[in-house]
């Protein structure tokens, strides 16, 4: 803790940890022995302002939201998923938060305070999935090393704020940027581990639905999910939705920290991206960009008359949702699914199924989303060695009664 406060100390804003408060939901857990063992068994864990959602590591918080959640197409603020890469989570006071945006290509580098982002550039709102790029890592066979995520490690929100445009607009974007990088104000406890930065192409930065978001679902931002600021990139892996947002810089050359040049890659043949990061494509290894197509079963119950419905969600990258096929005898006739509500392209659709069973027992049901570009989900996962994007068709269990 001496060297992680050190470490926070460096940036004007953070002031405490969030650690000291994940310590005392520990130790209220294990006041009541009961509730801790039954918690303990599940993985189940509350942490401060959230429900209880699945424990995967405690420092830093990585917390997957249950699959019930899924049931409501936004996921609520307090069981959304936590994904953290270091364990030193600053708690910014909103009134002392600063944005910086700097960088040569800038005319004027600026510094915005909260009050001046709310004030001073139109609201944006819009509807859409986080979704980290590893959720479903842990359903790969054989296993890959990495978080073992379920299906939780996403969720989809109403988000509101501004657009990183608008603010770049500001500040004078000249030619010559290649990238934009951004920053936040968490830290690793160790000096020396890779700070965590990521950058977005000219493009996919200056679109219209990339934005700096200060509300999520009605609400400031969670502390865990990037008080009092984060980028949204709709359509595109958690990854780059950096929570925390305290600097902006505009680059001429491509980044090359760690989290950029080392990790979040694919082999660049293995998945067919339609978006894609042409400055950070050397080598085999192309960046993981956006989400792939996929669905899941959230639920099913059983009718009057003995006919069974499923219900679930689908989402892709924002091309927009086509169809939901659902199988009931292993894929070999597909049906297609009702589509519900539609709260824009990035978000979550709903959809239903309804059926007849032929036979009684335990059996399965298989969904497959397929989108307005022509993806489908895949059968077999796309294996590759990080474990990302696992899009297969979901397969849910259920027991037909004779
Ligand atoms: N500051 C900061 N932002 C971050 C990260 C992080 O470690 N630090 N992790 C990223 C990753 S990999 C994911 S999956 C999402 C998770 O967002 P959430 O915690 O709000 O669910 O945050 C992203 N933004
Ligand atoms: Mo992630």
């Amino acid at each position: 803790m001496g060297s992680s406060r050190t470490t926070v100390s460096r940036r004007p804003t953070a002031r405490r940890t969030v650690l000291a408060a994940l310590g005392a939901a520990g130790t209220a857990l294990l006041a009541s022995g009961s509730t801790w063992a039954r918690a303990a068994a599940q993985m189940l864990e509350a942490l401060p302002g959230k429900r209880a959602l699945r424990r995967l590591t405690h420092r830093p918080p990585n917390y997957e939201t249950p699959l019930e959640y899924f049931r409501s197409v936004l996921t609520p603020n307090e069981a959304f998923f936590v994904r953290y890469h270091h364990a030193v989570i600053p708690q910014i006071e909103a009134a002392e938060f600063r944005l910086e945006v700097v960088g040569a290509a800038l005319e004027r580098p600026l510094t915005l305070t909260l009050a001046q982002l709310r004030a001073e550039f139109p609201p944006v709102e819009l509807v859409a999935v986080c979704q980290c790029s590893g959720n479903r890592r842990g359903l790969f066979e054989p296993p890959v090393p990495g978080l073992q995520w379920g299906h939780g490690a996403m969720g989809n929100a109403r988000w509101r704020g501004v657009r990183l445009a608008d603010v770049l607009a500001r500040a004078g974007l000249r030619s010559g940027a290649v990238e934009i990088a951004f920053d936040a104000a968490d830290a690793a406890p160790l000096e020396g581990a890779p700070d965590y930065i990521k950058s977005l192409p000219l493009g996919k930065a200056l679109h219209p639905d990339t934005l700096l978001a200060y509300e999520m679902n009605g609400a400031p931002l969670p502390e865990l999910n990037g008080h009092p600021l984060r980028l949204v990139v709709p359509g595109w892996t958690a990854t780059y939705w950096i929570k925390h947002v305290t600097r902006i810089e505009v680059l001429n050359t491509p980044a090359s920290g760690f989290w950029m040049a080392g990790a979040y890659r694919m082999p660049r043949a293995a998945f067919p991206l339609l978006e894609r990061f042409p400055s950070q494509e050397s080598g085999e290894r192309a960046p993981v960009t956006e989400i792939a197509v996929n669905s899941l079963i959230t639920g099913s119950e059983i009718l009057p008359g003995g006919r069974m419905r499923v219900r679930g969600i689908a989402w892709d990258a924002g091309h927009g949702i086509d169809r939901v096929d659902v199988s009931a005898d292993g894929g070999r006739s597909w049906q297609r699914a009702e589509l519900g509500d539609d709260l824009g392209r990035y978000s979550f659709r709903p959809w239903l199924f309804e059926w007849a069973p032929v036979a009684a027992g335990a059996q399965e049901v298989w969904s497959r989303a397929s989108n307005r570009a022509g993806q489908t989900q895949v059968e077999q996962p796309i294996a590759n060695p990080s474990g990302y994007q696992h899009n297969a068709f979901h397969r849910h269990r259920i027991e037909v009664k004779s």
